[in-house]
């Protein structure tokens, strides 16, 4: 028996999980869906993306690109990945909103960007955050997010390989980063809006996040956060505040979303750092509940909604 396209909606899956569900889904929607393979990880796991669009065939509509997972331990950026994507392929035809920004947009979603990374988290380290690659006699991963080429080495890295934010030997040393590089630069002038799913803290995070220095454009990118926000807030009013890691957070070079914006050249681009706010007393802000993956999921599915209908292309 094909399991239902629900099944794993509100769940944290396991990689597998989320790969077979995806082709499930994708078969079931013929005419909305099609998956594909971005290349393997370095530990030979598939990287599917999934392409949901009416059309999205004839692969001329603009771009929403989301890449959720790229940190292992942050398990709700792929859970509302896929609660996106079931989001989009169930209600098309049915709900206006879905309806209408499927006809506009094709969405690029790859739900699971770290997949080593990811399933480690399940089997052997709760709280992993890195690649598993390993050269020997060194400490094993890369963060991949400090692993595009945008300043590599710079702000918020480690030369220490044991680091969580050590940027490897060189950027793009990652299959996984480069599978996520040579996806976008293939598909890199009808991509309009560019997210990154993370978690924690409830923040929009606009660009840059490797210097302080703000994009000629930071008021643009600013005034469409805001406006994702104020949507968010509608839903379970939950707080969120945009903008710059530097300003927000801490400083950190080699992120996708900076390498989207200032190299491949794509506007919007924004890294959301999902639920909870903060960690509560005596436990990790990593570990969410499972009951709150679907309050996360339409909060942010309302924000995506407002920017997707905000931007300007
Ligand atoms: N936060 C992001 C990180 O990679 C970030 C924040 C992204 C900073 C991109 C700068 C650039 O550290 C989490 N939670 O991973
Ligand atoms: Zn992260």
């Amino acid at each position: 028996l094909k399991p239902r396209n629900s099944d794993i909606v509100g769940k944290y899956a396991r990689h597998s999980e989320i790969d077979s569900w995806l082709i499930n889904i994708a078969d079931q929607y013929p005419t909305l869906a099609k998956v594909e393979s971005i290349g393997s990880s370095h530990e030979g796991r598939d990287m599917k993306l999934i392409r949901i669009g009416k059309n999205n065939e004839a692969r001329t509509k603009p771009i929403i690109w989301i890449e959720a997972g790229i940190h292992a331990r942050e398990w709700v950026a792929p859970a509302t990945a896929v609660y996106t994507i079931h989001k989009l392929l169930t209600e098309y035809g049915i709900n206006p909103v879905v309806t209408q920004l499927m006809d506009e947009f094709d969405w690029l979603i790859l739900p699971s960007a770290n997949p080593d990374g990811y399933e480690y988290s399940h089997t052997m380290d709760r709280l992993w955050r890195k690649t598993r690659s390993r050269q020997s006699g060194r400490c094993t991963g890369v963060d991949p997010n400090r692993n595009f080429d945008i300043s590599f080495g710079g702000a918020g890295t480690s030369t220490n390989p044991c680091s969580d934010i050590y940027p490897g030997t060189s950027a793009f040393s990652e299959s996984e980063t480069r599978n996520i590089r040579d996806a976008l630069l293939s598909e890199r002038a009808r991509i309009k809006l560019f997210l990154s799913f993370h978690a924690y803290s409830q923040l929009i995070l606009t660009p840059y996040g490797y210097t302080s220095i703000k994009p000629s454009d930071n008021q643009e990118l600013m005034r469409v956060a805001e406006a994702g926000i104020a949507s968010l807030k509608t839903i379970h009013g939950e707080m969120y505040t945009a903008g710059t890691p530097p300003d927000l957070l801490y400083a950190a070079s080699g992120g996708s979303y900076d390498w989207a914006k200032s190299v491949a050249g794509i506007q919007y681009a924004y890294t959301y750092e999902m639920r909870p706010a903060e960690a509560s007393f005596g436990q990790s802000g990593f570990i969410l509940s499972e009951s709150e993956i679907i309050p996360n999921a339409e909060e942010v599915w309302a924000s995506l909604v407002t920017i997707a209908t905000e931007i300007q292309y």
